[in-house]
């Protein structure tokens, strides 16, 4: 393969434009010129306020008001972070970090900080939160966390679609020794980060923006979508499984489309890839990094891998690092600190925007196509495409041992509805007593650009608590809905994007076991017959089932193909599939593509938080990632 790495004018820029923007941004200082020896010094520093500290029921909350984010480990005291992310030119090494902290001081504080939840999967269905102090730290003579500051890097596209390295510095402005009942804290700090230019390549080809990959039964009948692409100016290629198999190497099929897709990246500069098939007849890689073993499936399902070309030394991102044929291994087995320890190394962060359309056959191809089509070229300028449909309810009631009036799915909800001011919020709460199945379909047939709903989720429906339910058992007095209700839609061209801020919804491999899971009779009778169902007899999975819906449903959904936990309280969301929920439609503005909302939520979640493995591996797009949201003016 030819590399064309001869492109200087284009460094040259990019150079600029990120030496410009960081300017810009507050406390940011560069040095003007570059260095022979090709070193460039980045400066950042930044002041914080002292601690404030309260005491809420049993135990002391610490804020400082310059934090932008909190410590997310379960278990573990809940403070204040700092986070500061820069993006480099793509080629960047770094050189060296010098970090220099005010002086230290401390407060004496009277009760133990808020530990973190704990996420357990409970009731063999649904996941609890338990809020503990029993967990090693609150009895030992550490100070956490362990350090003052950690940085982090990753290989991926910015929001304006830009290869670049993301640098991001997470700070610890408080750190705590539960022996001492004190807390330790920092005024100011000073980082200097010093970083070249190690390697160029020239991603603006401008061959084709999107490639179609698809087994050959499909390619047929996806010519209409090749063509009407092509109508609105994206060069589309599609390429089939077969003639990949034949021509790119690989250990596995998985790693052969992988590097397929490194090739049109780099010779063709594409920017989207969607992939057609679902199990079946197209492959996806399953990882190691799931933290429940046995409940509900072994490992995660993600085409993230697909996307996830270059690792933060712009190698090939092989996801197994150490070759021994399981991917995106990480270590569960808790240390004293209850971290998830990476054993591959894995970016995450995604060097393109990937989707998938999980047919089966042709039938299922076909109405999609059409409804891709129809979308692009008739939403434009439509009243019902400003509408958000928000629906929620409270997630982990107090037999989840949650604090009760915290309405989880609630508080996840209007979050989102804060970023999207200029649409209307269509709130279907437990709380307001309206939502329910039959409310939600009325909401999507009146017409919705957006859905986002934020509770329980199973392969087959979603479901979530009353306010403040004793049970920890949904049942029937609960807000329920199935995949059979999908039928009922009939919302026609009017077709939203979903986020599924739930477990399970995109399970492609979603076979009879999982569902009789939920159904004990169904479950004796498998067991009866004697008889193991075959696991590769896939059911169609909730998520899918709005997008092959004839007469409405959906045109995009965004699911997890595991269970999932989202981590909310009284003061908002904090981690999980609600914060990806959350930055899902933070990254809406008119005209971005469907994949380009999604990729940058993940590029947020991951320099707000981290890498959280399980929650970004496990959520897929189900639909075009090329889809121009809100349609072609
Ligand atoms: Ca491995
Ligand atoms: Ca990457
Ligand atoms: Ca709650």
């Amino acid at each position: 393969m030819n590399r064309n790495i001869n492109s200087k004018k284009k460094t040259i820029f990019i150079s600029v434009f990120v030496l410009i923007s960081l300017i810009v941004a507050s406390n940011v200082t560069f040095a003007a010129q570059v260095p022979e020896n090709n070193i460039q010094t980045l400066i950042f520093s930044q002041s914080f306020s002292i601690p404030e500290i309260d005491q809420v029921n049993d135990y002391s909350e610490i804020y400082v008001k310059e934090a932008n984010s909190d410590t997310i480990i379960q278990g573990m005291p809940l403070l204040p972070v700092f986070t500061k992310t820069f993006e480099l030119p793509w080629g960047s090494k770094i050189i060296k970090v010098e970090f220099k902290q005010s002086d230290i001081k401390n407060l004496p504080i009277s009760k133990k900080i808020e530990p973190i939840p704990i996420f357990e999967v409970a009731g063999g269905q649904t996941v609890s939160m338990k809020k503990t102090t029993e967990n090693i730290f609150y009895q030992g003579d550490e100070v956490y966390p362990l350090e003052w500051y950690n940085i982090q890097t990753g290989a991926g596209i910015n929001k304006n679609g830009q290869h670049v390295l993301f640098v991001t510095l997470f700070v610890n402005p408080v750190r705590y020794s539960s022996l001492e009942d004190t807390i330790y804290y920092m005024t100011d700090f000073e980082a200097t980060i010093e970083y070249k230019q190690t390697k160029t390549i020239d991603f603006n080809s401008n061959k084709y923006d999107l490639v179609i990959i698809t087994p050959e039964i499909f390619l047929d009948n996806l010519t209409k979508l090749v063509i009407h692409k092509e109508n609105y100016g994206v060069k589309t290629n599609i390429t089939s499984l077969e003639d990949i198999y034949m021509n790119y190497p690989g250990r596995d099929k998985p790693e052969q489309i992988k590097y397929f897709v490194k090739y049109a990246l780099e010779e063709w500069g594409i920017k989207y890839v969607l992939v057609v098939g679902d199990l079946k007849n197209f492959p996806i890689r399953q990882t190691d990094a799931y933290p429940w073993t046995g409940f509900h499936g072994n490992g995660i399902l993600t085409d993230l891998y697909y996307s996830d070309i270059y690792d933060s030394n712009y190698s090939f991102g092989s996801w197994d690092t150490n070759n021994n044929g399981i991917y995106g291994e990480v270590n569960f087995s808790h240390s004293l600190y209850d971290e998830i320890e990476p054993i591959d190394e894995v970016d995450l962060y995604p060097d393109l925007h990937i989707g998938r359309l999980a047919c089966r056959n042709l039938n299922e191809l076909d109405i999609v196509v059409n409804k891709i089509i129809s979308y692009e070229k008739n939403t434009y300028g439509e009243n019902w495409f400003k509408k958000i449909v928000l629906a929620g309810g409270d997630t982990f009631p107090p037999a989840k041992l949650s604090l009760p009036f915290v309405y989880e799915g609630e508080i996840t909800n209007e979050q989102v509805a804060q970023e999207l001011p200029e649409f209307e919020h269509i709130k279907l709460w437990a709380s307001k007593h309206n939502l329910r199945a039959w409310t939600f379909n009325l909401a999507i047939n009146k017409g919705a650009g957006f859905v986002s709903y934020a509770g329980h989720g199973f392969e087959h429906g979603w479901g979530t608590y009353r306010p403040n339910a004793l049970r920890d058992r949904l049942n029937f007095n609960d807000p329920m809905y199935y995949i059979s209700y999908v039928q009922f839609l009939k919302n026609k061209d009017m077709l939203p994007i979903i986020f599924w801020d739930a477990c399970l919804t995109a399970k492609l491999d979603f076979y009879i076991k999982d569902y009789a899971s939920y159904f004990k009779p169904l479950m004796n009778f498998i067991k009866l017959s004697g008889v193991e169902p075959d696991p590769t007899n896939y059911i169609t999975c909730f998520a899918w089932s709005f997008l092959i819906e004839e007469d409405g449903g959906a045109i995009g959904t965004i699911g997890a193909t595991r269970p999932a936990y989202s981590y909310v309280d009284r003061k908002g969301v904090h981690a999980g599939a609600g914060y990806l929920d959350w930055m899902f439609f933070k990254n809406y503005e008119d005209g971005i593509c469907f994949g380009d909302m999604f990729s940058q939520a993940q590029v947020n979640y991951m320099n707000d938080i981290g890498r959280d493995y399980f929650t970004i591996e496990e959520y897929i797009i189900l639909g075009d990632p090329s889809l121009k949201t809100g349609g072609y003016p």
